[in-house]
């Protein structure tokens, strides 16, 4: 479907303006991604950003990736592009003489994140160095406009890349608008956030974008986001998930976890 909306067509119509790529803390030339599913490298826990833990990437559109931290479950996959800061080659926290930490929500014992983390390393395929890219410099000031267009990604469905519009900048800050949401997944976020591409980038990159709402602006019958908050409990022992491994020490300790989670329309 990435046929279907046609960036030129839509900026002829509404007379509005694209924002020039100088705005965007985004590299001119989009970075190549030469990750696989399945490799494991180092990311910051998003919900816990001290905490450098081990990742797997789930999945790849254009030059993001989608990841997962090992010891969590699928609830709190989250995004970043191969030029983002805070991904890392397996190693790097070591280099630093730091600890990988369990991600927020390990959904195992605490006691077995040592045996964990071993087996996990054991058998990772690590992503090589050459595939992280170097982060593009961040732009001097705050360039964006009112009404200027641009690519940005769905904050509450963040594998998703939708057309959008600056509603309102505010010092640093500016106000992400979706073409056609009613405000339903609108955002403020700062001039150099990597969440916000120029006009074209989904193309060039091979990134899905989808194609602008349908819904009016007007209206203030607000068709807000539904917002479910889910609290699971799980139980798990130390050798739970070990698919073949030598060390087969078994623990019974049952531990109870909580995590919460936020799931979106
Ligand atoms: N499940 C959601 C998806 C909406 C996505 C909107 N983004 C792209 C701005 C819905 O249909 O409401």
């Amino acid at each position: 479907f990435q046929g279907a909306f046609d960036w030129d067509e839509y900026l002829k119509e509404s007379g509005e303006k694209a924002a020039p790529h100088s705005c965007f803390k985004q590299s001119i030339i989009p970075p190549v991604n030469e990750f696989k599913v399945g490799m494991k490298l180092e990311a910051s826990d998003p919900r816990n950003l001290t905490s450098i833990c081990i990742a797997s990437v789930v999945k790849i559109h254009g030059p993001r990736l989608g990841l997962r931290l090992d010891g969590s479950d699928d609830r709190n996959d989250f995004w970043r592009l191969v030029d983002s800061g805070d991904i890392h080659p397996i190693g790097y926290c070591e280099k630093r003489g730091d600890l990988l930490q369990p991600p927020l929500g390990f959904n195992k014992n605490p006691s077995c994140w040592k045996l964990f983390l071993q087996r996990v390393l054991n058998q990772a395929t690590p992503v090589p160095e050459s595939c992280f890219k170097k982060e593009p410099p961040t732009p001097k000031s705050n360039e964006f406009k009112v009404g200027m267009k641009l690519e940005a990604v769905d904050r509450k469905n963040p594998h998703l890349m939708c057309p959008a519009t600056v509603g309102a900048v505010n010092g640093d800050m500016i106000h992400v608008v979706f073409d056609g949401w009613k405000g339903a997944f609108d955002y403020w976020c700062p001039y150099d956030s990597r969440d916000i591409f120029p006009v074209g980038w989904c193309r060039k990159t091979n990134h899905p974008l989808q194609p602008p709402g349908t819904k009016a602006v007007a209206s203030s019958s607000s068709s807000s986001a539904a917002t479910t908050s889910t609290t699971t409990t799980t139980m798990k022992s130390c050798d739970h998930n070990s698919n073949n491994n030598n060390s087969s020490s078994s623990n019974n300790n049952n531990n109870i976890e909580t995590a919460t989670t936020t799931a979106h329309a």
